[in-house]
């Protein structure tokens, strides 16, 4: 299941085995082939722990017709092929893809995905980074049986006019029959609901507007997470033939001055930065542990949650959806400057990154906020210009949400007037001395001058590192329990003391693992800012930030 819920109610799924074949095809890898638990990041395998290269993942399965497959996330490149032909190729570990063969014989079927994690000259995103790039197929794969025609996707965003709640939907249906079809499509959510007749030509994707107003909701609310299936089918000759259900939640985001309004009340963020990432499963982070990482940061006290640098698992997002968790998703893009935006295929890799992000995440009522190209290079006018063509394909997708970007502390910042809300990381008492928010006040002043005068400010990043289990009983020393816990009371206190601030995501959740190239300044090469380590280990900071969460949060 990709999905917390059900999203079929008519379309068959193939059950496939989650153990597959693994076969390594380059140097460092498996002597021979091995069974392997999908979805999993291959460094699960102590023998593939730095293991970068391509694997070639295999599995017989029983279909015919048309298939539909789908791969939530391949880290980082693949290619999916059925019977040895290539059916599609795929850039970017944090999205799912679709590959479709049409016209099987009824029968045995080879499917086979091939994984590459290997960094290479035309890949801009993909790069050494200060988290860890892990390899294999690290969500869920999903086999459907499909007809000529099938629904594609479903947008349903809920928007509300006065005191009514609206609809706001595309149902995309693809005609892959060399015939145009004429096909109706219903699209229902609680009581509401309305059917549309189309025709659909030959090799062609239709999308369909519907608006529909609703009675009677329960909003969506963090202490009420209140959701609402809506379902589209697709009908041929008055027959059922598809179907596609996702949930939504009724709830407003608004930017009102320097405020973030989640239906009409303000909100004041006590967030944690969190890669997603645990252990030894690496990037194919368990259910389980999603859920767990949820119960710990609630916990906690906090209230929101970035998924930085990247898109998470859907599964994730679901449970956030249900516990009422606020998210901020971004696409994927960490620390590049101008020299690295100016890299040919940047901005297609990046465009491609915020699309499939939008199109496959836009329903989920948690996410408040989208951002993207964190700490790039936004101090020089070609790398505005990259920033400015990124917001406003977010926003032409969608206008309920406001748009950020974490920004360094660093001046020079060229999109202050571009950006909803301006969001800034600093390392006061960790990269530096001084005065906490006194970087901050000077970035702030930039920012009014700069066209961010009087609008929302977030803390995208604050942080401080201690390594599990060393302590420093003065509390003195660097990577100590002790010393993270004291720069992080300050940090918080400084920051949640402020009005004029909407809050802060604390830089991170959980200690997590870094490439390679980063491990000089990275101990244990992981970056070990975490609240706690990577296998959810508290240090003593946990104690400390859960006081002070809690504490804000009856302010
Ligand atoms: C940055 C960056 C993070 C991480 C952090 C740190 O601001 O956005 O990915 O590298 O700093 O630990 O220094």
């Amino acid at each position: 299941m990709d999905r917390l819920f059900t999203t079929h109610l008519i379309r068959r799924e193939i059950p496939l085995h989650p153990v597959w074949t693994l076969r390594t095809l380059d140097e460092g890898g498996l002597d021979g082939p091995e069974d392997v638990w999908v979805s999993g990041a291959w460094e699960s395998d102590p023998r593939l722990r730095s293991y970068r290269g391509r694997g070639e993942y295999s599995q017989t399965i029983r279909c015919g017709g048309n298939i539909r497959i789908w791969a939530g996330g391949v880290g980082f490149r693949a290619g999916v092929y059925l019977d040895g032909r290539l059916l599609r190729e795929h850039y970017g570990a944090y999205t799912g893809f679709e590959a479709i063969a049409c016209g099987l014989p009824e029968g045995e079927h080879c499917l086979q995905i091939i994984a590459d994690n290997r960094f290479a000259e035309d890949s801009a995103l993909h790069i050494p980074n200060d988290y860890y790039a892990y390899g294999g197929i690290t969500r869920p794969v999903t086999v459907e049986r499909i007809g000529d025609v099938y629904i594609a996707s479903l947008c349903a965003l809920p928007v509300r006019n006065g005191g009514r709640w609206i609809i706001q939907a595309c149902v995309t249906v693809r005609n892959l029959s060399a015939e145009p079809v004429s096909a109706d499509v219903s699209l229902s959510a609680g009581e509401a609901g309305e059917q549309q007749t189309v025709m659909i030509s030959s090799g062609e994707t239709t999308e369909i507007p519907f608006e529909m107003a609703c009675g009677n909701v329960r909003e969506w609310t963090p202490e009420d997470p209140a959701l609402y299936p809506v379902q589209a089918i697709l009908f041929l000759n008055g027959e059922p033939m598809d179907d596609l259900i996702d949930r939504i939640g009724f709830r407003t985001v608004r930017v009102e001055g320097n405020r973030i309004l989640l239906n009409d009340r303000p909100l004041k963020l006590r967030g944690f930065n969190r890669h997603e990432e645990y252990g030894s499963f690496g990037s194919a982070v368990p259910p389980e542990a999603m859920m767990q990482d949820l119960q710990m940061m609630r916990d906690l006290g906090a209230n929101c949650v970035r998924t930085c640098h990247y898109p998470n698992d859907p599964r994730f997002l679901d449970l956030c959806d249900e516990t009422g968790m606020l998210v901020w998703e971004e696409s994927h893009a960490r620390g590049l400057q101008e020299e690295q935006m100016k890299h040919p295929k940047f901005m297609e890799q990046l465009r491609m990154s915020t699309r499939e992000m939008l199109e496959q995440h836009i329903n989920h009522p948690c996410i408040f906020i989208w951002g993207s190209l964190n700490e790039c290079g936004d101090n020089t006018e070609f790398g505005a210009e990259c920033y400015r063509e990124i917001f406003s394909m977010i926003r032409q997708a969608d206008g309920s949400r406001p748009v950020t970007a974490a920004l360094l502390e660093r001046p020079g910042c060229l999109v202050y007037g571009d950006l909803d809300v301006v969001s800034v990381n600093i390392y006061p008492g960790w990269y530096y001395n001084g005065p906490v928010t006194g970087g901050l006040d000077r970035k702030l002043e930039e920012a009014g001058k700069g066209g961010g005068a009087g609008k929302p400010v977030i803390i995208s990043e604050i942080g401080a590192g201690a390594i599990y289990g060393f302590h420093d009983p003065f509390g003195q020393a660097k990577w100590s329990e002790e010393r993270q816990c004291a720069i992080l009371k300050e940090q918080i206190r400084a920051i949640m003391n402020r009005p004029d601030i909407t809050g802060l995501f604390l830089w991170q959740f959980a200690d997590c693992r870094v490439d390679e190239e980063w491990a000089i300044h990275r101990p244990k090469t992981h970056n070990n800012k975490g609240i706690v380590d990577e296998y959810r280990r508290p240090k003593m900071a946990y104690e400390t930030v859960k006081q002070l969460f809690g504490w804000y949060k009856t302010r």
